[in-house]
C-alpha cells in the first residue's frame, strides 16, 4: 500500500460558475489529479449512523458534501484529523493508505464520492490493526 500521510490530503476548491441565478460546479475527468472511474453518493444517513471506517489500498477519491455536512475523521496510523465539511464547493481528496470514519451526518445531508476506480473488495482494508501494520 502506498506509503502516505495526511499531508497528502488536501482541500480544494472546485471550479464553479456563478450568476444571479445560483451556482454551477464543473468536475471533468482532468479536473483532478485522477482519472474518475466512479461516482456514488450516500444519502438518507440515519441520524447518529458512522460510514466509513477503512483504508483503500489504491483508490483516490474526492468527498464533496452536496448538501448538509458531516465530519470526516481521517488517520495514517500515526497522526489524525477531523475536516468538517459544509460547502459543495470544496471537495477533500483522500489518497490511498488513509484510514477514515465519517460521522455527523446532518439531517438531508449527501456526500458525493467521486473514485478513482471500480468496486473492488479487495482494495479495503477493514481492520484496523490490519492498516497500522500495512503503513510498517
Ligand atoms: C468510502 C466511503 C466514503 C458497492 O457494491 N459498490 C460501491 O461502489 C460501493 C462504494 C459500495 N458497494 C457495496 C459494498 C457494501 O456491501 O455497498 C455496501 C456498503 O459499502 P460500505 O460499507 O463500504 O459503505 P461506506 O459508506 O462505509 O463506505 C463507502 C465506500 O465504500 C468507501 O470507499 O470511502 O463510502
Amino acid at each position: 500500500m502506498k506509503q502516505t500521510t495526511l499531508a497528502d490530503i488536501r482541500l480544494i476548491d472546485v471550479p464553479e460558475v456563478h450568476d444571479k441565478r445560483g451556482s454551477l460546479v464543473v468536475i471533468e475527468n482532468d479536473t483532478f489529479a485522477f482519472n474518475i472511474e466512479r461516482v456514488y453518493y450516500l444519502y438518507d444517513v440515519p441520524t447518529g449512523s458512522k460510514r466509513g471506517g477503512h483504508a483503500h489500498r489504491q483508490l483516490y477519491q474526492l468527498l464533496i458534501p452536496l448538501s448538509g455536512s458531516f465530519d470526516v475523521y481521517l488517520s495514517d496510523g500515526i497522526s489524525e484529523r477531523t475536516f468538517f465539511l459544509n460547502k459543495p464547493n470544496k471537495a477533500l481528496l483522500i489518497v490511498p493508505g488513509i484510514w477514515r470514519e465519517i460521522s455527523n451526518f446532518s439531517s438531508g445531508s449527501v456526500c458525493l464520492v467521486i473514485a478513482s476506480s471500480k468496486y473492488d473488495e479487495n482494495d479495503y482494508i477493514r481492520d484496523y490493526d490490519l492498516f497500522l501494520k500495512s503503513k510498517i
